[in-house]
This record gives structure tokens, sequence and C-alpha cells, in this order.
């Protein structure tokens, strides 16, 4: 039999984590055949919240489960990790600035990432789920300078999730048609989600949407920027069970590998790549082979999306100057 996988998770008593844990212990995040010990890490007041999860956990037996670690310390809950899903962060509350909230997420993923340096596994991977995911990853990753940088990533999978649907709703497809989409930039209300490098029910995507430019500027690209709000606005609650379902799709794919032809969306360190300046934390198309990545490369970027590629790319460095300015990387 394998030995269990570690997976922490972190805000495991919150609504993204209630309908991610069932999902890793059922199996769904590293494949049928490997067993997993969860760590879940909470803040002392919503340890009992935990706990009450946990007990639901054991009442599921799932064969997969091994064991269960719930813990307010972050050297217990990072202690041999293999995999760490950091989803618990500070939300934005009525009257904080964009300098409070990197400040109070700095206090949370500065000695996160610490503990990840000091306690995990060597093949930890770290997915950042918490918001604003790609300066809290950047946090995490620079408070982890044994950790090579690329294990540290921000979800932007939803947003990539969500273009899929939009765009094979549009062309009349299925979403298993629409392939090659990318969402470049911050998982913000800036993000860039790219339909012209897709293909769409075998056809360029761009021609597969009726070439419909207005659809794209006007529908399309604010839709998938501003679900989450819409999600907010109809539900009455932020989206819980797609984001789980997100960071499910991108630790599996970043462990298993992309299809053939087909690419995904992970936030990663730049190395420069399509201009986007070297060691900030912003979306990309990316393969993944054995547990690695690489950025597709020689991409054509025309006018339109440089743009908007240029504008998310500055809203990150904005934040990684306003956490250096804080003294949080
Ligand atoms: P909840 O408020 O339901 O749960 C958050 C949990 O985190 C709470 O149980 C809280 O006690 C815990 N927590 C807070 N600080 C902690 C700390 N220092 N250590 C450990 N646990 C801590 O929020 P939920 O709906 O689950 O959302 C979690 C985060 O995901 C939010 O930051 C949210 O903005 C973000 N999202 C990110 C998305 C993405 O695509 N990257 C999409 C979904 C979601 O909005």
């Amino acid at each position: 039999t394998r030995t269990p996988v570690n997976v922490t998770i972190t805000g495991a008593a919150g609504q993204i984590g209630y309908a991610l844990l069932f999902r890793i212990a059922s199996g769904h995040l590293l494949g049928a055949d490997v067993p997993v010990n969860l760590r879940l890490l909470e803040i002392t007041p919503a340890l009992k919240a935990a706990e009450g999860v946990a007990m639901e956990l054991d009442d599921c037996a799932f064969p997969l489960l091994r064991d269960i670690t719930i813990t307010d310390q972050l050297n217990t809950a990072f202690d041999g990790t293999n995999v760490a899903l950091l989803v618990g962060a500070r939300p934005r509350t009525a009257g904080m600035e964009r300098g409070d909230l990197l400040a109070a997420n700095g206090g949370i993923f500065g000695p996160q990432g610490k503990a990840i340096n000091d306690n995990a596994a060597d093949d930890i991977k770290v997915l950042v789920v918490g918001n604003p995911a790609n300066t809290n990853a950047l946090i995490a990753q620079r408070n982890a300078p044994d950790v090579p940088a690329e294990r540290f990533t921000a979800m932007t999978r939803l947003d990539h999730n969500r273009a899929v649907a939009q765009l094979a709703k549009k062309a009349g497809v299925t979403v298993e048609d629409v392939k090659r989409v990318t969402i470049w930039g911050n998982h913000s209300a800036t993000q860039y989600p790219d339909v012209f490098q897709s293909v769409v029910g075998g056809k360029a995507g761009f021609e597969a949407i009726g070439s419909d430019q207005a659809w794209l500027e006007e529908f399309f690209i604010p839709k998938v920027a501003k679900r989450g709000a819409e999600i907010i606005e109809v539900r009455g609650a932020s989206s819980a069970a797609s984001a789980a379902n997100a960071a499910i799709d991108h630790v599996h794919t970043w462990v298993n590998g992309t299809a053939e032809g087909d690419w995904t969306s992970m936030g990663i360190v730049s190395d420069g790549s399509y201009g986007v300046p070297e060691g900030i934390i912003s979306s990309f198309p990316v393969t993944t082979k054995e547990g690695k990545f690489e950025i597709v490369q020689g991409l054509e970027i025309s006018d339109f999306s440089r743009a908007r590629i240029d504008a998310s790319v500055a809203e990150l460095v904005a934040e990684r100057d306003e956490v250096s300015k804080l003294g949080l990387i």
C-alpha cells in the first residue's frame, strides 16, 4: 500500500473548506489509490467547528482517509506536508484600504510561508486560494527561501473554468470541446480571460463565437472577471463549491498533467515571459507533466490582449510594491 500524502488545509472550517475536505478525502485531489492524512489549520475560535467537520469526515468512512489533525499551531499544521491549500485569509471589511488588507494578510501568509519553509516535506506544493491570492502567494513564497519558488502557486483555475463554461455556452458546444483558454494576470477584476488562442469545437475560439467582438468585450470578459460578485448577489454567499472544485482541479492537473494539446491557467512566479516582470505571481497559460509545469511559449499577443495583460500585471506590480514597502517580502 502507498504511504499516505499529507495535505494541509488552512481555513478548514470555512465554507470552501467544507466543500473541499470531503472531495480530498474521497480521492479527487490526488487519485483513487492515494491515501491521505488531513491537517486542518484554523484560528483558535474556529477549532471547535473544525472538530465538527472532522466528525463528519469520520462518519463518511472514507477508505483513503488515514488520519486527521486539527490545530491552530503552524508548525504542527505544516509538519511533513506534501500539499498545502492555503484557503483561510482576512477578508476585506468596510473601510479597509488595499494597504490594510495586504498588511492583515501579510500577518497570515508570512508566518505560514515560514512554517512551510521549516516543516514541510521536500516535495511540498502550495496552492493559495485566500484573497488577494496572487500577492498572498508572493508573501508566503518570499518567506520560504529554502523552498523552490515554483512550488508556490495562486488559484486562477476558477476563473479559467468560468471562462470555459461561458465559451461553451456561447458556441453551443460541450465544455470538453473548449481548449487552450488562458487567464492572464491577477485573480481580480483586472484579470484577462483570453479566447484568442483557444480552440472551441475544433475551430479558432474567436470564430466559434461568431467573431463577436462586442460580446467578447461587453459580455464575456466582464462576466468572467466579475463572476464572483455575481455569485454573491444571486446566491447570497460567495462561491464555495466551485472554488473548492477549482482547487481540486488545480492540484490534480499540477500532479497528473495537462492533456495533450491543451493547457490550463495557474498563478505562478513569473520568469519574465510575455513581458511580465520577473518575480511577481501572475497567471499564465501552462502545461504540466509529472508534477512540473511550464509556461506555454511563443503565443502571439495582439494589441487588444497586450493592453489587458499589462493592466492586470500593473495591478500586481502595485501590490508587490505595497507589500515590499510594508516589509512583508
Ligand atoms: P470563510 O470565511 O467561510 O472561511 C475562511 C476560514 O478561514 C474561516 O473558518 C476562518 O476562521 C479561517 N481563517 C482565517 N484566518 C486564518 C488563519 N490565519 N489561519 C487559519 N485559518 C484562518 O471563507 P471562504 O468562503 O471559505 O473563502 C476563503 C478564501 O477564499 C477567501 O479569502 C476568499 O476571498 C477566497 N476565494 C478565492 C477564490 C479564488 O479563485 N482564488 C474564489 C473563491 C473565494 O472567494
